[in-house]
């Protein structure tokens, strides 16, 4: 008796319907496992057929020593065939239909089956294509209504699919994960009713794109299975394998499919051409290949005919599908590995192979492919974090974030008008710093003007010109109380000067806590010739840093500075040369980064105490920092670091 394979407690009598190539298979199985099975079909003939290949099939395991030869006649025994579905249902404890799919087919029988059904009874369906949920409700028990989903051939398979409908109950799924695996089937458990489930979901894009890389000329079907059985070792290529399904299945499944996800393929014209010619392959004589001998065995593919084709061409979509599988959560990394291996035979899981080949290698396909056909290849973000690649932009509005972790850019977008602030940049900013605070892979922030020829011009003149004086007050404060969001960030913030710097723009780049400018920048505060004087904490932050003299200087004369003397008054902290400014500041940056993140945000608050002038509060503030900073792991890493002379590795922890 092959391994695993026993009667579950709760089940004696097995009704499977439909007695076809699956039909039959699964009758085996479940009598080999010694549950008394009912076939059912709307012929006797095709009955008749059913008991012989069984029969054949019994014999084959047996000489094969993988079945006991004296258990074939009594596990015939357990078999009963009928053409009467009272008789194929009575006493059945489990109903498995696999009859074609037709989903009216499929519900119409189901709903006939339930008139004779015990009440507890579990009707499972072997469809690959069809959604359980839409058969279940043609039934009054829906949440008896489960996917099991044997691969062709069932009794040499090794593998099921289980498949929760909408309604299926976690006890119906858990009967139906243990029927599976008292006919020593392995099991995966796809929690979600998705068009194709998991391994067609895989399978089908990689038949799929080798077919269109046929169609585009690229390539042949010898090449392409040759490359894709000896370069990656799968058992079969996608032609070859056409071949064997047949033609017909494969494009009704992708035809099915495609109607439910247009997203996993664009159903390659070649293979409707072929399903509307007949050539379905080997049971037709002609499929990709002629299979005209008596044994209908397909040509012998060379090892050298493949030689100049990339298997990751025709494999990509197929990795690409993996990981939206995976980023939706329908199942976990390891079962989709195996339902890969164990029902398609790869040699080992797909984003292992994937990995192998180089996952930055494969966004790198999908992206020549998306620019050569279109959008259907974007490469998944799933993929792309997989690929290590560093995230792109994620907000673009009239601020943008850019993630380069650890370092986040923000960027005022409005190049135009010199970066002037409007009160839609000021709450883009809140929304920012809200997202930054909890990113954990991001420690330091950037915060520079585009464009290259400012920071920013300060407030946006036009924005000011409407406010009235109620308003204006209440913008400043708005303002303000934004500006000290930004102060009290617990991650330090840089501002990067690159040319005018003025106004408002001086006083957001003052609420940061260093300030790098280039050579050539000018800084000022030029509100006085507009009658008006800094309103976004510009009198208070500018005074604390460069003093009374200085900042009474610059506000009431409206004059402005270069970035050499804003550099010796500590108004910036650092000036570096227009070349190789890029470079010095994320210099700069790493170096921030690559501090103590505890550390860093305990020393920002206690600094900026001492500057509200709170000397008490900021030395009670100091010393319990001090203390708790000590139990940390990054002061036990800088210290145990420092005593054996090397480089420290700062985790936040
Ligand atoms: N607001 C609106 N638009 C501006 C601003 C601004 N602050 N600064 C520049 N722009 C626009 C210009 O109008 C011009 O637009 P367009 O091409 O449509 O005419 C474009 O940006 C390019 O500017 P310029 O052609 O003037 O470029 P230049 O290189 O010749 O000059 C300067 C650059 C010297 C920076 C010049 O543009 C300038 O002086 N700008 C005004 C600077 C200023 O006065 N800033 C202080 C504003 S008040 C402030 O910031 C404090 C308010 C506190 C607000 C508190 C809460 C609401």
């Amino acid at each position: 008796m092959p391994r695993g394979m026993y009667r579950v407690s709760w089940l004696s009598r097995v009704s499977v319907l439909g007695a076809g190539v699956m039909g039959h298979g699964i009758a085996q199985l479940a009598a080999m496992a010694g549950y008394e099975v009912r076939l059912l079909d709307i012929e006797p003939s095709i009955l008749e057929r059913a008991l012989e290949k069984i029969r054949w099939s019994l014999m084959k395991l047996a000489e094969k020593n993988r079945y006991p030869e004296e258990a074939v006649e009594e596990t015939l025994a357990r078999i009963r065939t009928t053409t009467d579905i009272p008789e194929a249902v009575e006493g059945c404890g489990l109903v498995i239909e696999a009859v074609p799919e037709d989903i009216g087919l499929k519900r119409g029988l189901l709903r006939e089956v339930e008139d004779y059904l015990q009440p507890e009874a579990i009707i499972a369906s072997n469809t690959s294509t069809l959604p359980i949920s839409e058969l279940a409700d043609a039934t009054q028990r829906p949440d008896k209504v489960v996917g099991i989903h044997f691969f062709n051939p069932p009794q040499l398979m090794p593998l099921v699919e289980v498949i929760k409908g909408e309604k299926t109950s976690e006890e119906t799924l858990e009967k139906a994960v243990e029927f599976a695996k008292s006919l020593g089937k392995e099991v995966v458990v796809c929690r979600q009713d998705i068009p194709g489930f998991i391994v067609n979901r895989i399978l089908l894009p990689l038949l799929d794109e080798a077919a269109w890389t046929v169609k585009r000329g690229e390539a042949q079907p010898p090449e392409i299975d040759s490359a894709l059985r000896y370069k990656l070792g799968l058992p079969l290529g996608p032609f070859e394998l056409m071949d064997y399904t047949g033609i017909d299945v494969v494009y009704q499944a992708m035809r099915e499919i495609k109607k439910r996800d247009p997203r996993l393929l664009m159903l390659c014209p070649l293979i409707e051409e072929m399903y509307r010619r007949g050539w379905w392959g080997r049971k037709s004589g002609r499929g990709f290949y002629s299979y005209t001998t008596e044994a209908r065995r397909p040509p012998k593919i060379s090892r050298e005919v493949g030689e100049k084709v990339d298997p990751l061409w025709i494999l990509a979509p197929a990795v690409n599908s993996a990981a939206r599988l995976l980023r939706t959560g329908i199942i976990e990394r390891e079962e989709l590995e195996k339902a890969v291996r164990l029902g398609l035979g790869f040699p080992e899981g797909i984003l292992s192979l994937a990995e192998k080949l180089g996952m930055d290698v494969v966004v790198k396909t999908l992206e020549a492919k998306a620019a050569l056909y279109g959008d259907f290849y974007t490469p998944d973000e799933q993929l792309v974090e997989m690929s290590g690649r560093k995230r792109e932009a994620v907000y673009e509005g009239t601020l943008t974030l850019k993630r380069e972790p650890p370092i986040a850019w923000i960027t005022l977008n409005r190049p135009k008008k010199l970066n002037a602030l409007t009160q839609e940049m000021i709450n883009e900013l809140e929304l920012l710093l809200g997202i930054l605070e909890t990113d954990k892979e991001i420690r330091v922030v950037a915060l520079r003007g585009a464009g290259g020829k400012a920071f920013s011009a300060g407030a946006d003149i036009e924005f000011l010109k409407n406010l009235s004086p109620e308003e204006a007050e209440k913008a400043s404060r708005r303002w303000n109380n934004t500006f000290k969001l930004l102060e009290a960030f617990p991650k330090p913030v840089v501002a990067v000067i690159e040319g005018y710097c003025f106004g408002s723009g001086l006083e957001l780049a003052l609420a940061c806590d260093l300030r790098v400018a280039r050579e050539d920048s000018i800084l000022g505060n030029p509100e006085i010739d507009l009658g008006l004087i800094p309103g976004a904490g510009g009198t208070q932050r500018l005074t604390k840093l460069v003093g009374l003299g200085k900042a009474k200087e610059m506000i009431m004369l409206g004059e402005n500075i270069g970035a050499e003397e804003a550099l010796r008054i500590g108004l910036v902290n650092k000036v570096y040369p227009r070349e190789g400014f890029e470079e010095k500041v994320k210099q700069l940056l790493e170096k921030l980064a690559e501090k103590p993140p505890l550390a860093l945000k305990a020393a920002k608050q206690a600094v900026n105490l001492a500057a509200e002038g709170r000397f008490e509060e900021g030395i009670r503030f100091e010393a319990k920092s001090f203390g708790k900073l000590m139990s940390t792991l990054d002061a036990r890493e800088g210290i145990d670091a420092f005593l054996s002379k090397r480089k420290p590795r700062f985790r936040g922890e």
